[in-house]
């Protein structure tokens, strides 16, 4: 086994980014940092990504299929789902490999900096609900969320499937959602039906919908046994992905230079804000640090119990150069840490952001 993980991994690298590491990172946005300002990121601003091409789902044809380890098979017209108990949630979502650019050595994907989030207002209707309307089969352990898309990786031509653990799948949060901000999903956000995991990373998050199966083994799929691993190298079989780490970000100060993102301001009380969040429970702490020195900013009311909550701090800016940071704590007591967190895929980096700014 260690040998196929081998064989089916790029090497993390020390080099420059390289051009397939662009072509990636050109299809796939991140959110400006400065929506943090917004409670609910508005969807031209949510952060996008999608391993192989946004699928052309027809919503006439389209159905949803579950079926497997279940009382009744059913397949579903999205009318029929719409039709179905709703239930509204504001999401704060963020990939897993958010952070991985910034690795070193740079584990070589999609180049996320800091900008791999964004918060919406999800609508559907709760998974759990329909899993018992089928009926769970006596074996059944696991559940497996097929979407449309089709590609190739690690040498394997796949459908993007994941699974959740049962007890995972009947949490009341689980939503198929049809609607992102009141609106139908966009094409690129899963049209027309997605699975949203509320506090896990986005991986679980299965756009395109295509089929639920319910089933008795561990399931085995490319991107849950393969992909979404936390390795210490190619042979390390590693631990599964799931919850979000905590993490703060910031609302760069200031106006930035074209190239660099240098921030430039002027002395004096300067307010600054973010966003902190963790799929770990509440964040109950957040720090700044100016230069390394830290001390505490304030926090607003989570936007939702699965979203960020808006964090404040007002700075005495003094002529010169200065370094900016903040960290979270969540209510499980996990902080971010102010060392990478490496590992072989680059994921779940929760190392804490800089800010260069000059002072004028
Ligand atoms: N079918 C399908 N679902 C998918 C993906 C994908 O490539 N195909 N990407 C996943 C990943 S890695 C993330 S981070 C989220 C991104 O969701 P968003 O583009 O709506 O922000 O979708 C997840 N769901
Ligand atoms: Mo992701």
């Amino acid at each position: 086994m260690g040998g196929s993980r081998a064989a089916r991994s790029l090497e993390p690298t020390d080099g420059p980014l390289t051009f397939e590491e662009l072509q990636l990172a050109g299809r796939n946005r991140g959110m400006p940092l400065e929506a943090l300002r917004y409670d609910l990121t508005p969807t031209g601003l949510h952060y996008l990504l999608a391993h192989w091409d946004i699928p052309a789902v027809e919503p006439d044809g389209w159905r949803l299929r579950v079926d497997g380890l279940v009382g009744s098979r059913v397949e579903l017209t999205l009318e029929e789902i719409r039709a179905r108990p709703r239930l509204s949630l504001p999401v704060t979502l963020e990939c897993a490999g958010n952070g991985r650019a910034r690795l070193r050595p740079r584990p070589v994907s999609q180049p996320w900096l800091l900008e791999a989030i964004g918060t919406a207002e999800w609508t559907g209707t709760p998974l759990r609900l329909l899993l018992e309307e089928v009926g769970i089969g006596p074996g059944a352990t696991e559940v497996v969320f097929t979407g449309v898309d089709r590609g190739i990786q690690g040498g394997e031509e796949q459908g993007y499937a994941r699974s959740l653990r049962l007890a995972d799948a009947l949490r009341s949060e689980v939503l198929l959602a049809y609607e992102m901000n009141g609106e139908p999903l966009q094409p690129q956000h899963g049209f027309p039906l997605r699975l949203v995991v509320p506090g896990w990373y986005g991986m679980a998050s299965v756009k395109w919908l295509a089929s639920i199966e319910l089933v008795a083994e561990p399931f085995l799929g490319f991107q849950q046994e393969e992909a979404y691993r936390y390795q210490r190298d190619a042979a390390d079989p590693g631990s599964a992905v799931t919850r979000m780490r905590p993490r703060a970000l910031m609302i760069p100060p200031g106006i930035p230079d074209f190239y660099t993102r240098r921030r430039f301001l002027g002395a004096g009380p300067i307010d600054l804000e973010g966003r902190a969040w963790s799929g770990h429970g509440d964040v109950v702490r957040v720090e700044v640090g100016v230069d390394g020195r830290w001390s505490e900013a304030t926090l607003d009311r989570p936007v939702g119990q699965f979203a960020w909550r808006r964090w404040a701090c007002t700075w005495e800016a003094t002529v010169g150069a200065h370094e900016l940071s903040c960290r979270a704590t969540d209510a499980g007591g996990n902080v971010q840490p102010v060392e990478q967190p490496w590992n072989y895929q680059g994921m779940g980096n929760n190392l804490v952001q800089r800010v260069a700014v000059t002072v004028r």
